[in-house]
């Protein structure tokens, strides 16, 4: 008698020591499933995307660079988000032209009602103005406009290689660089710039749209960037700001997202935050000491010789350390 309660608790004791292993085994596979690591964000790939959109030439609404780019964005899209949405809208330049803006909205995880918005423009601006002999020149912008879109594709294809819990739209605003160039002697007008995300914060492509937060990326490809904490993202949207540049500093990227205070930018996001009451932020390069955005903004010289890997992978991987922790 004895001996047989010997034997059942030793049978007993195996069980529940092969239970306990098993169940601690179980676990650690369920953490591993719930924890979703952050991926590495390639800034060889980014930078391909980026001269990709080079390639085809200045993208100056209504060109046939232009034409062809949001060919090759929607494409390649496709190939990396669950839908892709081309948003045909009429907007009207300073000069009184109507002409089609168009925005490509990509978005994932669709039934997802916590959301966030990434955007940057993909146009780039017909006119040199800070090059007085080429002002009628359009500027190849490959920092202004390709690098926001270069970051922001590579980002697309992280985002279908590992799976996110919660929903992001990752929007291309046309014609942001149409604005009134100060040459011009016809009448004035306002509200001139960013003609695309006007259109789209007033007429979203899902009745009802809203995200918990945007970030726009606007000039982030230029070597040794500075992006200060920009006064119309403060004002509308503080936590976010803080948000991104503890992130950034989390992983070793402060001296791109510096502690600075910068001054307020008429940029895509002072539209989705004013019309379509998205509180959203710019990630935008200034120089604060030299008081201006990089040395060849609106110039000819804004071609891939300025662009960095460096900087394209400081903000690329800041932005995926941000969402791949966003519950
Ligand atoms: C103005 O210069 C008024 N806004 C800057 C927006 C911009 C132009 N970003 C890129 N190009
Ligand atoms: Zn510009």
């Amino acid at each position: 008698m004895k001996r047989n309660y010997y034997l059942l608790f030793l049978v007993a004791a195996f069980f529940c020591s092969g239970c306990n292993s098993y169940s601690k085994q179980n676990e650690r596979k369920k953490d591993e499933i719930m924890e979703i690591k952050t991926p590495q964000f390639n800034s060889d790939t980014a930078f391909t995307y980026l001269e990709n959109q080079v390639l085809f030439g200045a993208r100056v609404p209504l060109s046939k660079a232009h034409e062809s780019c949001a060919t090759y964005l929607n494409e390649t899209m496709q190939r990396f988000a669950d839908t892709v949405i081309l948003q045909e809208g009429m907007v009207e330049l300073y000069d009184g032209r109507v002409i089609v803006a168009k925005n490509i909205i990509s978005s994932y995880q669709l039934q997802s009602k916590n959301r966030i918005l990434l955007c940057a423009h993909w146009d780039s601006r017909p006119f040199s103005d800070n090059d007085a002999e080429n002002l009628f020149t359009p500027v190849l912008g490959a920092n202004d406009g390709a690098s926001g879109v270069g970051v922001l594709m590579e980002i697309a294809r992280c985002l279908s290689e590992n799976n996110i819990k919660i929903g992001v739209d990752i929007i291309f605003f046309d014609v942001e660089d149409y604005g009134m160039p100060d040459f011009y002697k016809g009448k004035s007008k306002e509200n001139t710039w960013c003609l695309g995300s006007q259109y789209w914060s007033k007429n979203p492509h899902v009745i009802g749209y809203n995200a918990k937060y945007g970030i726009l990326l606007d000039m982030v490809g230029a070597q040794g960037a500075t992006f200060p904490k920009e006064e119309v993202s403060l004002y509308f949207a503080p936590h976010i700001v803080q948000k991104v540049w503890s992130t950034a500093k989390k992983i070793g990227y402060d001296s791109y997202f510096v502690d600075w205070k910068g001054s307020a930018i008429t940029d895509d996001h002072l539209y989705v935050n004013q019309l379509a009451n998205i509180p959203c932020i710019d990630i935008i390069h200034y120089d604060t000491n030299e008081n201006s955005f990089f040395p060849a903004w609106h110039t000819t010289k804004d071609d891939m010789s300025n662009i960095s890997k460096e900087t394209l992978k400081a903000v690329g991987q800041t932005l995926l350390e941000l969402i791949y922790n966003e519950k």
